[in-house]
């Protein structure tokens, strides 16, 4: 297939870049850090989305590579803002299942953090029900290490998976984020709200943080406020950005 032979040369033709999608505190409408979304221009497709080249990445076993330039990459340009002034900025990163069970893993991460300077507190990794429910006990282990190193992680689109809640109570987990499917529609009197509301209870209850993500109008800010969720980030909010734009427009009022 062409778009795999592409893909297997990006990285060496370094067609890859990330951008940062802040993330806000909603109590204080401050920027409190960033997701990493990695993006491929490719000279003659232009940009192709990750929604595309990520499973491909993952059926090929190219995503170790790939995400493991990813996590350096988002670790060393979040020390470097740090230095810049932003003294507690943090860096999510999403990590797939292929390279989650990988079992280079944890030294991956370790090594990201050693090379960049970087607080093993200011990187969360993001993971999806489905990445931890493929072998739950692996994934406790792997959890238990990361938290050993310092490193949180977050439940990514939280509410779509097939999980028990029961594994809320025994993984170690710093941050549920509420799916983009029940906030995009997030209106009063929904069913949206409900299920919403329940998710932001449920966290307080087990004190982890929630992030509402996919947030595109004032209505849904102001709704998520009053039910004291912690975070959010969306379109509305801002859009994946560039360095240069994140720096011109965060970096002072952080
Ligand atoms: O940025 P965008 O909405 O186009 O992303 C589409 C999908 O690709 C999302 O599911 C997102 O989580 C995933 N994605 C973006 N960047 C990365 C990355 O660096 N690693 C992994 N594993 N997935 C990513
Ligand atoms: O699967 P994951 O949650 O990691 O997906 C992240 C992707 O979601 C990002 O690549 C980003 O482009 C996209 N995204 C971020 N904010 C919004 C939003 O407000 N609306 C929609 N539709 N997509 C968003
Ligand atoms: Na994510
Ligand atoms: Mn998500």
């Amino acid at each position: 297939l062409e778009l795999e032979s592409y893909l297997r040369k990006a990285l060496q033709k370094n067609e890859f870049h990330l951008c940062y999608q802040p993330l806000i505190d909603l109590s204080t409408g401050k920027t409190y850090g960033s997701e990493a979304l990695i993006r491929w221009n490719h000279p003659k497709l232009g940009l192709v989305s990750p929604g595309e080249f990520i499973p491909l990445a993952e059926e090929t076993g190219l995503i170790e590579e790939i995400g493991s330039w990813v996590l350096r990459t988002a670790c060393i340009q979040n020390k470097k803002w740090q230095m810049m002034g932003s003294r507690d900025l943090t860096i999510s990163v999403n990590v797939s299942a292929h390279q989650f069970s990988q079992p280079s893993f944890i030294q991956e991460v370790t090594n990201a953090l050693r090379d960049s300077g970087l607080e093993p507190q200011y990187l969360t990794l993001e993971l999806t029900e489905s990445t931890m429910l493929r072998n739950i006990d692996y994934s406790i282990s792997v959890m238990k290490a990361l938290q050993k190193l310092g490193v949180r992680v977050s439940i990514d689109d939280f509410g779509t998976g097939y999980s028990s809640l029961s594994y809320l109570r025994n993984l170690p987990i710093n941050t549920l984020k509420i799916d983009r499917s029940f906030i995009n529609n997030l209106k009063v009197d929904t069913t949206d709200i409900a299920i919403v509301k329940a998710i932001i209870t449920m966290g307080h209850g087990l004190s982890v943080k929630v992030v509402a993500e996919g947030v595109e109008t004032k209505e849904q800010i102001e709704l998520l406020k009053q039910l004291n969720c912690h975070y959010a980030q969306g379109f509305y909010i801002h859009k994946p950005l560039m360095i240069s734009d994140f720096e011109n427009n965060l970096l002072q009022t952080i």
